[in-house]
C-alpha cells in the first residue's frame, strides 16, 4: 500500500488541490475513488467511516485522517518543507489567500461548474448569474494580485498557489468562459504552476473521468 491515500474524484477541484500537492512533492500516494455522483458522500457509511462533513478530499497517512484541503496542504508542507510559507508574514499571507480562495474564488467557481454541468436539474438562471458574477469579480482580484508578481504569497510557489489552482485547469467549456483568456496574469501564473515537476491535469491525476469509472483519462 502507498504511504498516502487520497479520497477523491476527477471532477473535484477541491480534491485536485490535495492530489496536485501530493504529486508536486513526489509523495508515494494512491487515489481512492469516491462515487460522488452516485451519492457516496451522502451515505451514512461515508459520513460515519470516512468524513463526518460528507466531503472529499480526505487524506489518510497512517493513523492520521485529514479533511479540508487547506488542512491537508498545511500538513503536507509542514511534513516535507515543500511549498511551505517561510516566516510569520508569509505564513499569514498564504493563509489569507487560501481562505479567500476557499470561500470566494474556487468557493464560487466549484458550485457554478457543478450546477452547470452535473446537477439535475441544472442551476436556476438567477443563481447561475449570481455565482458567475461573484466568481468573475474575485478572479479579477486574483489577476490583479498576480500582475507584476510570480506567485500569490511569496516569490516562490507556496500552498496558497497550489490551493488556488483548484478548478482553474478544467476545460473552459465546463464554465462557459475561459479563465486564462480573460485574465492574463492568471494565465501566466497557471503556466508557471504547470511547469513545476510533477504537475498533472486533474483529469489525468484523479480517477473517475469520464463518469462512473475508476479509470483515468489516459487509460
Ligand atoms: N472546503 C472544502 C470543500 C470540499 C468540498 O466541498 N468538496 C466537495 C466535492 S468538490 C464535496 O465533497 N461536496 C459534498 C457536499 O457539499 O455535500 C475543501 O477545500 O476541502
Amino acid at each position: 500500500m502507498s504511504e498516502f491515500q487520497l479520497y477523491c474524484f476527477a471532477q473535484s477541484g477541491n480534491a485536485y488541490r490535495a492530489a496536485l500537492m501530493l504529486n508536486l512533492i513526489g509523495a508515494d500516494w494512491e487515489p481512492k475513488w469516491v462515487d460522488f455522483f452516485g451519492g457516496a458522500t451522502r451515505k451514512p457509511e461515508y459520513r460515519d467511516g470516512v468524513n463526518e462533513m460528507g466531503e472529499v478530499p480526505v487524506l489518510v497517512h497512517g493513523k492520521k485522517k485529514l479533511t479540508q484541503s487547506a488542512v491537508i496542504l498545511t500538513y503536507l508542507s509542514d511534513l516535507t518543507g515543500k511549498f511551505k510559507p517561510q516566516g510569520e508574514d508569509e505564513r499569514l499571507e498564504a493563509l489569507r489567500w487560501i481562505v479567500f480562495d476557499n470561500q470566494k474564488v474556487n468557493g464560487f467557481l466549484g458550485p457554478f461548474r457543478f450546477l452547470k454541468n452535473f446537477a439535475k436539474p441544472a442551476g436556476d438562471p438567477a443563481v447561475m448569474a449570481f455565482l458567475q458574477a461573484r466568481a468573475q469579480n474575485n478572479l479579477a482580484i486574483v489577476n490583479k494580485r498576480l500582475t507584476g508578481r510570480q506567485y500569490l504569497a511569496s516569490d516562490r510557489p507556496t500552498i496558497a498557489d497550489v490551493s488556488m489552482t483548484g478548478y482553474f485547469y478544467y476545460p473552459a467549456e465546463e464554465f462557459g468562459f475561459d479563465i486564462a483568456k480573460d485574465h492574463p496574469a492568471i494565465a501566466a501564473w497557471l503556466a508557471r504552476m504547470q511547469a513545476l515537476p510533477g504537475w498533472k491535469h486533474p483529469y489525468d491525476l484523479m480517477p473517475g473521468y469520464p463518469f462512473g469509472t475508476s479509470g483515468y483519462r489516459n487509460q
